[in-house]
């Protein structure tokens, strides 16, 4: 975090931290969350209204905000209410053997033919991802379903009221006050309970508004991408971290042991600011039952004409992934990076040369 929001947001964090201890009263408690080796901090949960809720995102860093109203219609919904009135439009069904949910970008798979992803993705009506949903729920299986689909105008009508009937006057403020790009997409995440999407970042603002259930964020800041060792660029899980959380390979990815993160539990109501560049891994708690959230995703504020140094953490990582596509293109082969990149470092750049 910036150094001049550092005191301030420790005393935040305790207050959270003694929000976290009120779990209970929030519907949820500890075992309900998987067991991990790094430390945490809570993230501040604080009014829209409070000055420091917008500090922080002026400032680009995590809060969750407990009354915004955001998705105020959709409290309503679950699974039956979305069966009778979300029309006939194809939904995105990813099914996964454990409970991960790693994301992957089908069109680099091209290149990395050895690459085998570990969910896969189906396109179903929403009748028939219920039906599937009962029916992983009732095997009892490891395997799980996750529906991601961005909301479109195959909506039935009391979805698009429901819709129309979001805080689109906070949030329009929101994005007019920090100059950002505009809204790119909703994606409705409709998930079973302990599904797991492993620690990746995300090129976009985001507000993650929860609607039902409940779901761990933990976050980390974009300083901690040495700790994290995202895939390549160009592989099909750029922006996702390598590292099983579960069982974390400290020999392939020793910084790993120095890692930080902050986290929240959000439950329905609550919107998390997820900044763009931060990590975020995201977990629907066990025995939770399912969850609902709906995310606003929008492109971030142009690159400011006068550059201020030192770059912040953000700043290096957009200059290393241009550096990364710029080497994948004029090689004409992403493969040829990595081995490229050895070579201009070793005997170089790894050791003393003054
Ligand atoms: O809720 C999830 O499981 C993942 C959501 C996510 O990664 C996002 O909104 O960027």
């Amino acid at each position: 975090m910036a150094a001049a929001t550092v005191v301030e947001a420790e005393r935040l964090a305790s207050e959270a931290s003694a929000a976290l201890s009120g779990a209970l009263e929030q519907g949820w408690d500890e075992s309900q969350l998987r067991q991990y080796s790094f430390p945490t901090k809570a993230i501040p949960r604080l009014s829209h209204a409070d000055p420091r809720a917008e500090a922080l995102i002026n400032n680009e860093e995590p809060v969750v905000l407990t009354d915004t109203n955001l998705v105020y219609p959709a409290l309503k919904w679950d699974i039956g209410y979305l069966q009778e009135n979300i029309g006939n439009g194809d939904y995105s069904v990813y099914a996964s053997e454990n409970h991960k949910f790693l994301y992957y970008d089908e069109k680099k798979m091209a290149h990395f033919q050895n690459f085998v992803p570990t969910s896969r993705r189906m396109e179903m009506k929403f009748s028939e991802f219920v039906q599937k949903l009962h029916e992983t729920e009732e095997k009892k299986t490891w395997e799980r379903v996750y529906l991601q689909q961005t909301l479109n105008d195959t909506v039935g009508k009391k979805i698009e009221m429901d819709f129309r009937g979001f805080n689109w006057n906070w949030i329009n403020k929101q994005q007019a006050k920090r100059n950002w790009g505009q809204l790119t997409s909703n994606l409705l995440l409709i998930g079973m309970e302990g599904n797991v999407t492993p620690a990746h970042y995300d090129e976009q603002q985001n507000f993650f508004a929860q609607i039902k259930g409940h779901k761990r964020c933990l976050l980390f800041a974009p300083d901690q991408f040495e700790c994290l060792y995202p895939y390549p660029v160009h592989h099909p899980c750029d922006r996702q971290s390598q590292v099983d959380f579960e069982k974390p390979d400290f020999e392939r990815f020793p910084n790993f042991k120095n890692i930080f993160g902050y986290e929240a539990v959000v439950g329905p109501g609550d919107v998390l600011y997820i900044p763009m560049y931060w990590w975020h891994h995201i977990e629907s708690l066990l025995n939770g039952g399912t969850t609902i959230t709906v995310n606003f995703w929008y492109k971030g504020a142009p690159t400011p004409k006068r550059i201020e140094y030192p770059l912040k953490a953000n700043q290096k990582v957009a200059i290393m992934r241009n550096i990364e596509k710029m080497l994948g293109e004029a090689l004409g082969d992403p493969q040829e990076v990595g081995p490229l990149m050895k070579m201009m470092i070793q005997g170089r750049y790894d050791q003393d040369s003054s």
